[in-house]
């Protein structure tokens, strides 16, 4: 027969139940103890955890139980901002304590007593007042600096995490291997050479094909016998935020996967639990294979506060479920081993709580972000000089001969040539320059990219530094991560534009964001090259012209530059690398697919689309446009890319059928643009034409003219020649579509 329900657990607010569950079952708890262990013997007979292990793991679970009951009570009083909570999960301490605290770490939302344990491996943190800080979004909060609730550690080595589900787990893989490789290249890492990464996340998650993609890789890696040493832990609660996981779906979809070593460990039960943790970070540590630890946990209070879960949960399930709060099984182990009495531990209950509550008033007394220049500080750091400086230094002459075959060999000795041999010439210079840098993508390396734009590199650094990836491109930007993460300069390729849209959010919500959400504490520079935009014949169809660049203007903090010859590309190449090396950006180079083998401008045969090569003391400086046909004024022509030779030739042609001057400005940088360079160049035009490949409803141009407007210029007259709202199709249909010259010339009749 079922027990009826008491009428006091049937209560709305299911925090305040599990609170008082808890003194309850001390309260009434009539066991017998056993003999009080000694700090260093087993915590009950047959644990491998000690009795000063419980202890301390205990209280980290108290820890957090206490922060997440305190967010409750303060959200309401609009002193905490965030009520995600850890209550079910405190079994994850096991997994901090038995890592080190430089074991990187990408931690699930639920890991508020996995912090806790973290921060006894450095004296001198306090993670309840760390913890409060962040929870009332204080500007002194050490992990975000008042920007996020994240759980994040500059000294404890946890990156921050935003909450976009198993977004973390391609640069989790992509830090492990970067771990071991930089052995290969001789990088020194910033931890021991033996370290793991852990990632954490959700049952839910589990599903999610960034989190697929990343097992997959991190098997694809261990089956060719290379290592991984990366421990995911799936914290298994059966459910998320409402659907129920499948029953035994965890288990069933993981024990036997080809190389991913499964373990299983009780995270309700630390007595019992610890063994398998213990097991699963051992195998790890020892074998550097990717290793799966199911972690059996529940969710206490619902997936948030605002979560009321007996609106669409049963009593009797809710209470069930509450019965097997892992902190009633930490209070019976701790009363059972004789380590604490009822009255101790209560007593060591309330002392917690009154820390958390005085915590936390504190921290809201705090001041908290009061402007946006404070809130936008760490976004996108620029020191002009040091990047300019850097982007110039040419010191590494010994190492560019070696690798051109000769001091006689440079590429500036040799002449004019098109833009893909000079992007080639400029990775073979960045490469020489910085011994931690890598190039890596689908393609690059023996075949040296379907452009053959990477040709030789492989043969010049060799496969730890140029190599193929495996065909995912969520892969390859987590991996870029990865290797930032650990102190290296990742040059990742995609093959097409269309296929980093597949990938995006890797730049958008994690690249992109890191600096902001660590406050500066963290940053992974990325110099991300992506072959672009449309025009070109080789291959055709929207999926290899593909000219939508709006997704990555929005992007918070990113660079993008877009090169339309081939010294230019050098240039901004180096610029770009010391933008990462200096300021730590993520930044993303464009290279027109188009312009790649182009050699000539006006008629075949003229080679006036080769220039030389620019020697390596020359970078282009950060948002620096290029003017042809300087101080002509009846019309400016506002273009980047294919549209720069496309625009010369047109002011050819309206030359001589309107007799105008025109002059073309290359934009060059497209994110951010320069705007003040925009508005010097249109204040001496009669006329403007703004020449965007990309699309009408979203390209560049609409940001070239709002920067014109809003430099009080609207006056002039002004038309955008533009692609349309549509994919680009094959053969030669894709120039109805496209931009093309005719249509720069008859817009500028129209203009008479
Ligand atoms: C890409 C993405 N989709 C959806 C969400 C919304 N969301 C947040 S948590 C969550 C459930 C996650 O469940 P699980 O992985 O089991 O973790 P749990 O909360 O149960 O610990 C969902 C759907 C999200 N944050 N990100
Ligand atoms: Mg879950």
């Amino acid at each position: 027969m079922p027990q009826p329900i008491p009428a006091r657990h049937k209560g709305f607010n299911r925090a305040e139940i599990v609170d008082r569950n808890f003194i309850e079952f001390v309260n009434e708890w009539r066991g017998e103890p056993h003999a009080r262990p000694r700090d260093d013997e087993p915590v009950l007979p047959g644990s491998t955890l000690d009795a000063r292990g419980f202890r301390e793991l205990f209280e980290s679970q108290l820890i957090s139980r206490h922060l997440d009951l305190m967010a409750r009570v303060l959200r309401v009083q609009n002193k905490v901002f965030y009520t995600i909570g850890s209550s079910g999960h405190e079994g994850n301490a096991m997994v901090a304590r038995l890592t080190r605290h430089t074991d990187p770490a990408f931690l699930h939302y639920r890991s508020g007593a996995f912090m806790a344990e973290r921060f006894r491996k450095l004296p001198g943190l306090d993670p309840i007042v760390d913890s409060a800080l962040s929870f009332a979004a204080s500007k002194e909060d050490p992990a975000s600096g008042g920007r996020h609730k994240v759980w994040g550690s500059k000294p404890l080595w946890v990156l921050p995490q935003t909450s976009t589900i198993a977004s973390h787990l391609p640069k989790a893989f992509g830090t492990a291997v970067a771990i071991e490789q930089a052995r290969r290249i001789g990088h020194t890492l910033p931890i021991p050479g033996d370290s793991i990464v852990i990632c954490s996340f959700g049952d839910a998650s589990s599903n999610h094909a960034t989190a697929q993609t990343s097992f997959n890789a991190a098997a694809w890696t261990a089956y060719q016998k290379l290592p991984a040493p990366v421990l995911f832990v799936c914290e298994d609660n059966g459910i998320g935020i409402s659907v129920k996981t499948p029953n035994d779906w965890v288990a069933a979809n993981f024990r036997d996967r080809r190389d991913l070593d499964y373990f299983h460990a009780d995270g309700l039960d630390l007595a019992q639990g610890y063994a398998g943790v213990q097991a699963a970070i051992q195998h790890c540590r020892v074998t550097r294979r990717p290793t799966f630890l199911h972690l059996k946990t529940m969710r206490a209070m619902g997936h948030a506060g605002t979560d009321f879960e007996i609106e669409w949960r049963s009593i009797e399930e809710l209470v069930a479920l509450e019965a097997t709060d892992p902190l009633l099984r930490s209070a019976a182990i701790a009363l059972e081993s004789g380590l604490h009495s009822r009255e101790s531990l209560l007593a060591g209950y309330e002392a917690i709580r009154r820390k958390c509550f005085a915590a936390a008033e504190d921290a809201d007394r705090r001041p908290r972000l009061q402007t946006l220049e404070e809130v936008i500080a760490p976004l996108a750091p620029y020191t002009p000089h040091a990047v300019i400086a850097e982007a110039q230094r040419a010191d590494y002459a010994d190492k560019r001969a070696a690798v051109f075959g000769g001091a006689d060999k440079l590429p500036e000795q040799l002449p004019a040539r098109h833009l893909a041999l000079q992007i080639n010439a400029a990775l073979h210079d960045l490469l020489a320059k910085y011994p931690e840098s890598l190039l890596f993508g689908e393609d690059v390396a023996q075949k040296g990219g379907v452009y053959t734009v990477t040709r030789g590199l492989h043969k010049a650094f060799k496969g730890a530094r140029v190599f193929n990836t495996l065909l995912d491109e969520t892969i390859i930007l987590g991996l870029a991560q990865g290797y930032a993460n650990m102190g290296m300069l990742p040059i990742p390729e995609i093959q097409y534009l269309a296929y980093f849209h597949n990938a995006c959010d890797q730049i958008r919500g994690e690249a992109a964001s890191l600096q902001f959400f660590s406050n500066d504490q963290y940053r992974n520079p990325i110099l991300l090259r992506v072959a672009s935009l449309g025009y070109q014949k080789g291959f055709g169809g929207h999926f290899h012209n593909d000219n939508s660049i709006t997704a990555l203007r929005d992007i918070p903090g990113l660079i993008v530059g877009c090169p339309s010859r081939g010294d230019d590309a050098a240039t901004m190449l180096r610029t770009l690398a010391a933008l990462c090396k200096v300021d730590g950006r993520v930044c993303a180079f464009l290279e027109p697919i188009a312009l790649y083998m182009a050699k000539d401008l006006y008629e075949a045969g003229d080679g006036q689309w080769q220039f030389a090569y620019p020697p390596a003391d020359q970078a282009m400086p950060f948002g620096q446009g290029r003017v042809y046909n300087e101080g002509a004024q009846d019309l400016v022509i506002f273009t980047f890319g294919n549209g720069v030779p496309m625009a010369l030739r047109a002011a050819r042609a309206i030359g001589e059928k309107l007799k105008w001057q025109t002059r073309v400005v290359d934009l060059r940088w497209l994110v951010p643009l320069n705007n003040d360079f925009i508005a010097q160049q249109a204040k001496s035009a009669r006329r403007i034409i703004v020449l965007d490949e990309g699309r009408r409803a979203a390209g560049v141009g609409e940001g070239i003219i709002t920067a014109i407007v809003e430099a009080g210029l609207g006056k002039t007259p002004l038309q955008r020649v533009v692609g349309a709202d549509t994919y680009t199709p094959l053969a030669g249909a894709a120039l109805l579509v496209l931009p093309g010259e005719s249509d720069v010339v008859a817009t500028a009749d129209a203009m008479k």
